[in-house]
């Protein structure tokens, strides 16, 4: 009896659903067309429809507390869009019908580790992967067939279109990356960050956290590098840093996501911040008089023969620092902060930055890449540098982030270092989209929308090859961006793109084809409050 009338009451709901759905102006009920992003590897639709309704449970397989927390994950983003709780909890046997099941193991073996497959069938929903991190990716895909906020009418169910997708990554490495230094952002916005790059599957987050304008992370042997060097940023504000444990909890809110967060400490230049908390670590250096190359420059670090620590600089221009090594000061700076850093970084990489070194020898950088590249070892990690480390003795354990010069990226990656791609021209969201834009530098290009997708990483530079390639990275830096806004507006729409080229395959990506796709997600990015850039180049809906 009971049964029966569960039946019934979800048939009632079928029917009133496809009722307003036909008043609906385009009910998708192919799940074919819709537009999900990043685009899955395959999609097949069997034109029926799944009803998630008040009752709809959200069942895990076994007693995985894994499990759980992405189900209750599921069920709070659910609840943003719905409007209904579902209930989490273990299937306790064969999932009962009507349900969001989700279960490890037993899925296709080429979908690998952050691979899925989301088989949607009038009865049941299942999510099916060989490890969390591929349940959590078809949770993205799934919130995806949900609309973006409660529609009135809706309030009997949800119809969501019957099909099976496999879908797994093209490459490991989908980034982005938030220079902190330049403009300080808040735990809140760091985290924010993270939940907006990660809905569209992105898995790494590497955080600028020092540059000549300030140093964003607490060093307990060295505690003037954060109260000091962190106590301004670009054009004099109150600059900030995080403490160790503030830097743990980012750590562990990516971690929740399944995205590594990637430290960089810039070295041997850009470290003005250091040089200014630390006279010891000084060997005389020609600054900028307020932040302006054209300008006068003046001598700082060594006053009368005496080490002294440099000003706080705030401007925008770099190039101008760099360690020395003939301070004995030196390495044991290097080695003290990237032990705190390793140890409160479960991530297997260091970033050591490497880049626009100018003041800093050639034959020296070379010894600083080598002695940075042991250090990252001694502590267990693998180092990753901008593109300059090509020129120092690197090998395939180290990891190359191309930026501008493709000669230093092919150095590196005949030396065997992977390379992650980063290109300026493509994938620097702090650039204009064109020469009206309110915030963003130009000097790499204007960037618009279609000119951020349309480029292929396996083809980029010549001789590195999809197999040397780990995958790509779009940089936020923040000379011009103080605000979570102004974070929002340089990202979106530019690193759904991104995301999509990370993951999808190239065969078969066209913007004509993607833009339709973007154009839907204006409504996602207006419901989720991200103040995107509306692009005309893009065929809005609404
Ligand atoms: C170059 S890219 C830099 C950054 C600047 C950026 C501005 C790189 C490795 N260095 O220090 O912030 O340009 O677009």
């Amino acid at each position: 009896m009971k049964f029966n009338l569960r039946i019934n009451s979800h048939f009632i709901a079928i029917a009133a659903a496809m009722i307003f759905q036909s008043c609906n102006n385009e009910p998708v009920t192919d799940l074919a067309k819709e537009s999900i992003i990043p685009k899955p590897v395959s999609v097949v639709s069997t034109g029926k429809q799944f009803l998630f309704a008040a009752s709809t449970e959200i069942l895990v397989e076994g007693e995985s507390t894994e499990l759980i927390k992405i189900g209750k994950y599921l069920s709070s983003q659910l609840n943003d869009v719905t409007g209904f709780s579902p209930k989490v909890e273990s299937a306790n046997g064969a999932p009962k019908e009507g349900n969001v099941y989700l279960v490890l193991g037993g899925s296709n073996s080429n979908v690998g580790k952050e691979g899925y497959e989301l088989t949607i069938d009038v009865d049941m929903i299942t999510i099916r992967a060989n490890h969390p991190a591929g349940i959590y990716m078809g949770v993205q895909t799934l919130l995806q067939l949900f609309p973006t906020t409660q529609v009135e009418t809706s309030k009997d169910g949800y119809q969501i279109s019957t099909g099976t997708i496999i879908d797994y990554p093209t490459y490991e490495w989908r980034g982005s990356m938030l220079d902190v230094a330049r403009h300080f952002f808040s735990v809140d916005d760091v985290k924010r960050y993270i939940d907006m790059i990660s809905a569209y599957k992105m898995n790494v987050l590497h955080l600028g956290l020092s540059n000549d304008q300030g140093w964003r992370i607490e060093i307990k042997s060295w505690p003037n590098l954060a109260i000091h060097g962190g106590s301004t940023e670009v054009g004099g504000g109150k600059g900030g840093y995080y403490t160790q444990e503030q830097y743990k909890e980012i750590v562990a809110y990516a971690a929740n996501r399944y995205m590594t967060i990637v430290p960089e400490i810039d070295l041997p230049g850009h470290i003005n911040s250091a040089l200014a908390s630390y006279g010891e670590l000084n060997s005389g250096i020609k600054v900028p008089v307020e932040g302006q190359f054209k300008g006068p420059m003046q001598t700082q670090g060594i006053l009368g023969g005496k080490q002294k620590p440099t000003e706080l600089y705030t401007g925008i221009e770099v190039g101008f620092s760099t360690l020395s090594l003939a301070k004995p000061s030196t390495f044991t700076f290097v080695n003290d902060v990237l032990r705190e850093l390793a140890e409160i970084t479960p991530g297997p990489y260091l970033h050591i930055g490497g880049d626009e070194a100018h003041v800093t020898k050639k034959e020296d950088y070379i010894v600083f890449i080598n002695r940075f590249s042991e250090i990252v070892k001694a502590n267990g990690k693998q180092m990753i540098g901008w593109e300059e480390i090509g020129q120092a003795n690197i090998d395939e354990n180290a990891i190359l982030q191309h930026w501008s010069n493709e000669k230093y990226a092919q150095e590196g990656a005949s030396k065997g270092a992977r390379i992650i791609m980063s290109p300026s021209k493509r994938v620097y969201l702090d650039m204009q989209y064109d020469s009206t834009s309110r915030l963003g530098l130009h000097w790499a290009a204007y960037i618009e929308v279609d000119e951020s997708y349309n480029w292929d990483p396996a083809s980029q530079v010549d001789g590195i090859e999809h197999n040397q390639i780990m995958g790509v990275e779009a940089p936020l830096w923040t000379e011009t961006i103080a605000t979570m806004d102004d974070i929002e507006y340089m990202l979106f729409p530019r690193l759904i793109g991104v995301a999509e080229i990370g993951w999808s395959p190239a065969d078969g990506r066209s913007w004509d084809e993607y833009k339709v796709r973007l154009a839907q997600h204006g409504v996602r990015m207006k419901a989720k409050g991200i103040d995107f850039y509306r692009s005309s180049r893009v065929p809005w809906v609404d």
